[in-house]
């Protein structure tokens, strides 16, 4: 009788990076637990974890090459998927160009060694300049901030939340999402510390939220409005005069610039704006630029604005201002094993932005990347540098970018699509071949990006638990034969040797860290608490913080035309606001086929206020249509007082029930998708970022 084995992992779903004490007997999983040896998440786990059981056995998941042909997909040999796919990229690209091949990387990317190490290699090979990826759907802003500010798009503040006294979350519900550009597993347990030990939290968002409920207090805000409330804290801190000096004195600039400017943004003059009173707003400045220790986290929900990147400017220029920034207690900079900002710090390669514009909307490039919202103009719009063929990499772009109808008329135009991917579904319905990689368990993994991101510096790899069926091929595997196929030339270097190289550049030299040592270490090895270490990092050319960067400046103009703006006709029209939420047991769009998560009532709701639903005669689980400029949606109404008065909510990822998808259990909990109301057009003009905040509805029955 065989006897029970333990396998130690970092859970891959999301960015908290929890190690996982998986038992198991062959190939069969008998146990997922929280693995408390973990130096980092100490037996933290959520219950997504476990439905890495359901995802390594789901019958639904590819794994085998499939084509679309008139009679229906049929499964074909990798020999052929790669040989059609190699003819039709040089076939369209000697006819249309290089920029008639558009690729989209889908957020499991950055969750997959393998994809982070093959996927540059492979994008650069096909030399294109339509790059497009959940980026800009999400985190754009902060890199932005980051690269104007310390010169360094990934050099990203980490908000010391184990050790500060006073954290003020805006647009995040780490409740839910357990946290982003902050990995903290057990992220709850940690604002629930900050109290016990004394401190304050303090959450703004139009919704009471998971995280507001274990938060000191909540103040509701207007969609949108976030940059006018940072403007106005900063008004009343700069009002009550920062400090002279701190450790970071002699490296800024734009100091006076910032102080003049934010004059002309007084709580008394646009609390009425922002939705939170005067005397609250007041009071939160005071107490933030008090307290011993502050920080201002703002996530998603500030990104993803019409004013995003003004949003993460400012939060930076608020952590700064206050002497929290590079501080303990305050937002921090990380050093990890594999340390990518310091390496690619050094040689200058910090990313860029606005070198190019895209096409149709004239809209700036970012890193390489344009901005996805304007995907399905690039591929509709006729003339010369139209796309004509498009990859996509695990993302499911159809139900997670702006307007997603619009892109499903595109994607059919299309000549060619390919799609690795491990599911059937909306996007890769579209494609005419699909290639199915590994997953989860079935792969070798370190996390480059997520240690770049987390509270405390450590070291952790994850082995592969269940070797791959002779058929299946690994992501990285995939992206290595395309790209050997564009390129002519061979690359035997697998991921383990690529990581086990970069190792040798460890800021941890006494560590002695390489891919072994880590598989002798299998619960990951701790390098300690972060540090402060900005002044040696400060990657801008003339070695400065810039806390005034023109671009934002700049941008101030447009924002200021809220200060005069009447009510439109489009507040008429469309009365309410809508948001988005996410929920502890969603992943985007991709976990809805799993059994453990589909568990408990419909969640694919719309969250409305209780005083909205008595205004229109609106029972609880009514089914009601919401319609904005793009399109409309029909969803049970959940009355709840969670939401601000005029604001809806519908969480995202939802929308199974197009045609022609293979995810079973996800078909029958369908949902609509909130991306068939939110707009393509109305994004950040200044970084390009997707704007889900606030798009403008109103409801019939
Ligand atoms: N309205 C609204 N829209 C949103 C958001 C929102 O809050 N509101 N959130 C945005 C955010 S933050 C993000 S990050 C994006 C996400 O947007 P996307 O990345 O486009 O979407 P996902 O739902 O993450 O889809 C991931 C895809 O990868 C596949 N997949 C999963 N694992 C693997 C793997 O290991 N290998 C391969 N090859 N494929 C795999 C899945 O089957 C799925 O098709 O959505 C954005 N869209
Ligand atoms: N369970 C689960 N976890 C996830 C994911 C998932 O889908 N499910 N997705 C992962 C991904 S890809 C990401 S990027 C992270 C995102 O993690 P978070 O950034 O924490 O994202 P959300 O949970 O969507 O929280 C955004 C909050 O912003 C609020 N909000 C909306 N509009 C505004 C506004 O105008 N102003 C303010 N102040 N608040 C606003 C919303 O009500 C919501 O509470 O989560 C990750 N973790
Ligand atoms: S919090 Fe994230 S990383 Fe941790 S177990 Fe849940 S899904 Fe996995
Ligand atoms: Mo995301």
């Amino acid at each position: 009788m065989l006897n029970n084995k333990v396998h130690y992992r970092t859970c891959n779903l999301c960015e908290a990076m929890c190690g996982l004490e998986i038992t198991y007997k062959e190939k069969e999983i008998i146990s997922i637990v929280g693995d408390k040896k973990d130096p980092l998440s100490k037996g933290y786990i959520c219950p997504k974890s476990l439905a890495l059981k359901d995802l390594y056995e789901d019958p639904d998941r590819l794994k085998t090459p499939i084509k679309r042909t008139e009679n229906g997909w049929e499964e074909i040999s990798w020999t052929e998927a790669f040989d059609e796919i190699e003819i039709q990229i040089k076939k369209i690209q000697e006819k249309h160009g290089n920029n008639a091949i558009a690729t989209y990387q889908g957020n499991p990317n950055v969750h997959n060694l393998g994809s982070i190490l093959y996927g540059g290699p492979f994008l650069k090979s096909l030399k294109t300049k339509q790059k497009y990826s959940a980026t800009s759907v999400d985190q754009l802003p902060h890199h932005i901030a980051s690269l104007k500010m310390f010169g360094h798009q990934m050099l990203i503040p980490i908000p010391d939340i184990e050790r500060t006294d006073y954290l003020l979350i805006l647009g995040a519900n780490p409740g839910a999402s357990n946290g982003s550009l902050l990995t903290a597993p057990g992220f709850s347990q940690k604002i629930k510390n900050i109290q016990k030990r004394g401190g304050k939290v303090i959450n703004i968002d139009p919704r009471f939220t998971e995280t507001s409920r274990i938060s000191s207090q909540h103040f509701y805000i207007n969609p949108g409005k976030d940059a006018l409330f940072l403007l106005s804290l900063l008004h009343v801190i700069f009002e009550h005069g920062i400090k002279k000096r701190t450790h970071l004195s002699d490296h800024l600039k734009g100091l006076e610039e910032i102080k003049e400017i934010v004059k002309e943004y007084s709580p008394q003059k646009i609390a009425h704006l922002i939705g939170i009173n005067n005397l609250e707003i007041q009071k939160i400045g005071i107490d933030f630029m008090n307290s011993k220790t502050a920080v201002c986290y703002g996530r998603m929900g500030v990104s993803t604005q019409e004013y995003g990147g003004i949003c993460q400017w400012l939060i930076n220029v608020l952590n700064i201002v206050t002497n929290n920034m590079d501080k303990v207690g305050g937002a921090m900079f990380t050093k990890p094993a594999i340390d990518l900002v310091f390496m690619t710090g050094m040689q200058g390669k910090v990313g860029n932005f606005d070198r190019y514009r895209s096409r149709v909307l004239d809209l700036p490039e970012y890193s390489g990347e344009l901005p996805v919202a304007t995907l399905a103009d690039e591929m509709i719009t006729e003339g010369e540098g139209q796309i004509k063929m498009f990859i996509c990499t695990a993302g499911n772009p159809v139900l997670s970018t702006p307007n997603g109808k619009k892109l499903e008329k595109a994607l059919e135009k299309l000549e060619f699509m390919v799609s690795i991917d491990i599911y059937l579904n909306e996007t890769s319905k579209y494609a005419n071949i699909i290639l199915p990689s590994t997953n989860g368990l079935e792969t070798f993994h370190y996390d480059l990006v997520f240690h770049q991101l987390a509270i405390r510096n450590t070291a952790k790899l994850s082995e592969i638990l269940f070797d791959k069926n002779e058929n299946q091929r690994h992501d990285w595997q995939i992206l290595n034969e395309l790209t050997e196929r564009i390129t002519g030339k061979k690359n035997t270097l697998t991921p383990e040797m690529m990581l086990d190289h970069m190792f040798k550049f460890s800021p941890y030299k006494e560590a002695n860290l390489s891919v072994k040592k880590l598989k002798d270490n299998p619960h990951g090895i701790d390098l300690g608490a972060l540090q402060p270490l900005l002044t040696k990092r400060i990657f801008t050319l003339d070695k400065k913080i810039n806390i005034s960067p023109k671009i934002f400046i700049d941008d101030l103009k447009r924002l200021d035309k809220e200060l005069i703006k009447v009510d439109t006709e489009e507040k008429y029209i469309y009365p309410f606001a809508l948001i988005g939420r996410r929920h502890l047991r969603n992943n985007n769009s991709w976990m809805h086929n799993s059994k453990l998560l589909m568990k408990g009532k419909n969640r694919c709701t719309v969250l409305m206020s209780s005083k909205d639903a008595i205004n229109l005669s609106i029972s609880d689980n009514q089914k009601i249509k919401i319609t904005s400029n793009v399109g409309s949606i029909e969803l049970p109404v959940e009355i709840s007082d969670e939401m601000k008065e005029g604001v809806l909510s519908i969480p995202h990822g939802f929308g199974h029930n197009r045609l022609g998808t293979k995810i079973k259990l996800a078909e029958k909990n369908s949902g609509e998708s909130i991306n068939d109301l939110t707009d393509d057009l109305k994004i950040d003009q200044l970084t390009g970022n997707a704007n889900f905040s606030g798009t403008r509805v109103q409801v019939s029955k």
